[in-house]
């Protein structure tokens, strides 16, 4: 048995006798689902929270967004709740907007956090590798190692226990819940997204032009996500860049009641998810060896060495056949 059918089976085992254990207050999938608003874990215009929230690196607040990078190179900046969620079941919507002057060339994207620590800094998104909890990705750069059987931008969402990792160059296709195409670079207003984490099922929506209108990205059953874990963002920039800018982060809890045995309790403490998407081969295509050694400043430096160096000895040979030849025909004068 593996590794990943052992955990699907204790999922199983676990999850069972859970969900009948509780009983719904509420409905998730009607519009008069009863949620209560988290105030302290929310960010609003003008932005007056932030005595509940911290923030790192390039973000900036003013009255009208949360920055968390401007459109410059190799920015990298967070923002994180002080306070944890205390209800097991939640919503969440995030109003945003990315935009700069790329055309074409344009980076990295952001995250959204909902892990047990905070104030983490790493390469996903700006968030270290081997977090905690659920992380949510709006993915603007296509790293394409191999074949992607979806368009950019891409809003994701995966589960991590701390053991498995996000794979940057394949845009976290291997270890994600499910994801969808959402375009929203550049956008004439807000974007939004709605998260809902109810009977340990995780459902997204999108709005793209924040009409009200959601419409679903994709919906992961058998998902636990403890309690008491904390809210971020984070964004982060390389040669490609963008402005990440939070415009509203709501959250809401949902009224559910849970009869918690002690070992309950105990197992529902570890983050994991029952399902990812279909595993599929890394492959390390010519086009993204390419162009991962093209954003890698050091990798850059030393294709330029090799190129410089190889140019020199090119024209040194060329140098030294032209003088020999011309010797040889001086002599033949004499
Ligand atoms: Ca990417």
């Amino acid at each position: 048995m593996n590794r990943r059918c052992m955990s699907v089976c204790f999922a199983l085992l676990v999850l069972y006798p859970l969900h009948l254990s509780g009983v719904v207050t509420a409905d998730p999938s009607a519009d008069d689902t009863k949620t209560f608003y988290e105030d302290g874990l929310s960010l609003t215009k003008p932005f007056q929270q932030e005595f509940a929230w911290d923030i790192s690196g390039s973000t900036m607040i003013t009255d009208k967004y949360i920055r968390l990078t401007p459109d410059q190179k190799s920015q990298q900046g967070s923002i994180w709740s002080k306070h944890t969620m205390r209800q097991p079941y939640w919503e969440a919507i995030v109003t945003f907007r990315v935009h700069g002057k790329g055309k074409t060339l344009f980076g990295d994207g952001f995250a959204l956090w909902y892990t047990q620590e905070r104030m983490m800094q790493g390469p996903v998104f700006g968030c270290k590798n081997g977090f905690k909890g659920l992380g949510m990705f709006f993915d603007t750069y296509s790293n394409h190692q191999g074949e992607h059987n979806h368009a950019h931008p891409f809003v994701s969402g995966m589960v991590s226990n701390g053991s498995l990792l996000y794979d940057h160059d394949s845009d976290g296709t291997h270890t994600q819940l499910d994801g969808c195409h959402m375009p929203f670079r550049n956008p004439d207003g807000d974007t939004a997204v709605r998260i809902r984490y109810f009977k340990d099922t995780i459902t997204v929506h999108t709005d793209l032009d924040n009409s009200g209108q959601w419409k679903l990205c994709f919906e992961s059953e058998g998902v636990i996500l403890p309690v008491h874990y904390y809210f971020g963002m984070s964004a982060v920039t390389g040669d490609l860049s963008d402005n990440h800018d939070i415009t509203s982060f709501k959250v809401f809890s949902i009224p559910y009641e849970m009869s918690f045995k002690p070992e309950m309790a105990m197992l529902r403490s570890i983050p994991r998810a029952m399902k990812f998407d279909t595993p599929r081969k890394r492959v390390d295509s010519k086009d993204s060896l390419l162009s991962s050694t093209f954003r890698s400043p050091i990798k850059t430096f030393l294709v330029s060495v090799v190129v410089i160096v190889g140019a020199v000895f090119a024209i040194a040979v060329a140098y030294l056949f032209y003088k020999d030849r011309e010797e040889k025909k001086m002599k033949r004068f004499y």
